[in-house]
């Protein structure tokens, strides 16, 4: 990716040299990271500048903006196997997640929403939209996320560095930080997630959400900046796993991209 990095990079300083308005700014960048980690990763040394014209402190800290278009799946359906099966993939990302984006879509289109801003905006918002907004636009960042918290199975998978010391801190060890996360999964009561997130005091922090609720939402009952997002729907196991959801999570940790979440805690902590 460096290639992309650098000429990302490059692009960047050549529209702030030229365009210095802040509408545009916004939209340029808006338009930019949807192309997805890769993207968003080489912004990393722009992200003061980010910051500087973000309004919203909640959101978009470090440029991780989320676009009303669905992005490419990062990895093959398959990818995932033994922990993810390929259908469940195909279906979850083509199906559901395709829908959520086509959905919000159209409620921005009804309620006058500008869909060259980060979605963000609107989720941290949420209480001035309506529920179509609220169920598909949580439903469209949460998967775009969700597909980004994930890659292909390694052998001792688990965090490194500045994120690794930042969870020990917090949950004494990283197998009880997985033994906590499991629980907030398992425990939420029919559809929702289950999350890390840095709350409002900066501080990591477990919970979970209904629904497609998220910690971006005024209205969510946790809130903050997501780090690690899980998917405990039925939709996103059953095939697999039917109602054994706890051994979903349990296998789930042999997918997480855990340098997605140290660059999202990178990003937000500058
Ligand atoms: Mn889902």
């Amino acid at each position: 990716t460096s290639s992309l990095k650098k000429n990302n990079n490059q692009s960047l300083n050549i529209y702030f040299m030229t365009t210095p308005n802040k509408t545009n700014r916004r939209k340029f960048i808006a338009q930019t990271v949807k192309g997805g980690l890769a993207v968003t990763v080489g912004l990393s040394a722009a992200a003061p500048l980010l910051q500087s014209f973000t309004t919203n402190k909640n959101f978009v800290p470090g440029g991780f903006n989320t676009g009303f278009d669905q992005q490419p799946l990062p990895y093959a359906y398959n990818a995932l196997e033994n922990v993810i099966d390929a259908m469940t993939m195909e279906i979850h990302y083509s199906k559901h997640a395709a829908a959520y984006s086509k959905n919000v879509k159209d409620a921005a289109a009804a309620e006058k929403v500008n869909m060259t801003e980060p979605l963000e905006e609107v989720l941290s918002n949420i209480s001035k939209y309506s529920a179509k907004m609220r169920n598909n636009g949580g439903g469209h960042f949460n998967h775009e996320m969700f597909w980004q918290c994930m890659r292909p199975k390694r052998e001792n998978n688990a965090p490194t560095g500045k994120l690794l010391a930042s969870i020990e801190k917090e949950f004494n060890s990283f197998e009880n930080f997985k033994k906590q996360f499991a629980e907030f999964g398992k425990n939420r009561f029919g559809s929702g997630w289950a999350w890390l997130y840095i709350n409002k005091e900066k501080v990591l922090t477990l919970g979970s959400t209904t629904n497609q609720d998220n910690p971006l939402m005024d209205i969510a009952e946790i809130k903050g900046y997501p780090l690690l997002a899980l998917d405990v729907w039925e939709h996103a196991y059953y095939l697999k796993y039917q109602n054994k959801r706890a051994d979903y999570i349990e296998a789930w940790w042999n997918v997480v991209n855990w340098d997605y979440v140290a660059e999202r805690l990178h990003s937000y902590d500058i």
